[in-house]
């Protein structure tokens, strides 16, 4: 078996691992011209001549969850050749541990204390209460349902938005565009964990922001171009919104100068919040190559209609 692997630069492995999991791989770095054969095809962030009429390919594994960047030379890979993303993969606890850590900060006033202690200032807050402190979170995947299920644990009232209706025990469930605004007037805080589509991007804007109560807070681990960044700063400067996590920009890196770096209230992180631990990356990906080559079905399958 044949596999190319091309792993665009944030991942600290050559596909040298997954040989060790699975011995009858031969596994090769693609290499610009590379046009032999192969079996499948291992990418984060691939260039498109890598993959474009590749129809000798049975699968293509994504190294992360989002597929946006394979959706952009969608046309390019033959339309028999199933594009397929990750599925938690160890990424969803860290999501979990990533969004309920800012919902905790927000809630307990911690980024307004580290403020006054940098002018030697004591002045305690009182918290609201927790039913106060609603969380939305929209995008109710698998890494959604599970950064819901911890908020919950934690006693915030959660609610939940997708594209199509779900049902979870505790979640007031939202789907939509229609009803997206609802869910949002209800909302302390607004967690996006949604993919990058057509339909989502530019989905927090300044009239869906504006939404949102006064002093509410916005947290996107989701993908930067969810959130139109000048929209944000002007909500975030005005007051309407209190502080703003970042996990995802619409420039990645951020660019030095950017106006997000110099607002107060809001926190960047490097696109940190659930990293692909490659070793469980790996296993899920040989059992799909498994059941592929015995003809059995495979989840994580994207429909290309849908973009994710
Ligand atoms: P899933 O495909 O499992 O879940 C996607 C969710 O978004 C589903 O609930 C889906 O609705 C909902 N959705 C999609 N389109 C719409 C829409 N138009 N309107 C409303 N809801 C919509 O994805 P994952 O949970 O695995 O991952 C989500 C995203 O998280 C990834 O695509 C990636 O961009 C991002 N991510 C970011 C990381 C980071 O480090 N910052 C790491 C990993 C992922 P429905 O259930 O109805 O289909
Ligand atoms: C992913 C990511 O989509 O790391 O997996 O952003």
């Amino acid at each position: 078996m044949k596999l190319i692997y091309y792993n665009g630069f944030d991942l600290p492995d050559e596909g040298e691992a997954f040989k060790a999991i699975m011995p009858q791989a031969q596994v090769r770095r693609w290499q610009p011209g590379d046009a032999a054969p192969a079996d499948y095809a291992l990418v984060w962030k691939p260039p498109a001549e890598m993959l474009a009429n590749r129809s000798d390919l049975k699968a293509i594994f994504n190294l992360g969850a989002g597929v946006d960047a394979l959706m952009k030379m969608a046309d390019r890979i033959p339309a028999n050749v199933p594009i397929i993303r990750l599925e938690d993969a160890g990424m969803a606890e860290q999501m979990a541990d990533y969004v309920s850590s800012a919902v905790l900060r927000y809630y307990r006033h911690l980024d307004d204390y580290q403020r006054q202690a940098m002018h030697q200032r004591w002045q305690p807050k009182w918290p609201a209460s927790k039913q106060q402190f609603t969380v939305a979170v929209l995008g109710l995947g698998v890494l959604g349902r599970v950064i819901a299920k911890r908020l919950q644990q934690l006693q915030f009232p959660v609610l939940g938005w997708s594209r199509t209706k779900k049902n979870l025990d505790g979640v007031s469930c939202f789907s939509g565009d229609n009803e997206l605004a609802a869910c949002l007037a209800k909302a302390r805080v607004v967690v996006c964990i949604l993919p990058l589509t057509t339909q989502t991007t530019g989905i927090l804007n300044r009239t869906t922001l504006s939404a949102l109560p006064r002093s509410a807070y916005v947290i996107n681990v989701g993908r930067g171009a969810h959130i139109v960044e000048e929209d944000l700063l002007a909500l975030l400067q005005n007051g309407h919104l209190a502080g703003a996590t970042l996990d995802v920009f619409q420039t990645e890196p951020l660019p030095s100068g950017h106006p997000l770096w110099q607002q107060h209230n809001v926190t960047i992180t490097p696109h940190i919040s659930a990293q692909t631990l490659l070793d469980d990356a790996y296993v899920q990906i040989a059992e799909k190559i498994n059941r592929l080559d015995q003809g059995l079905p495979v989840s994580g399958v994207i429909d290309r209609n849908q973009g994710y």
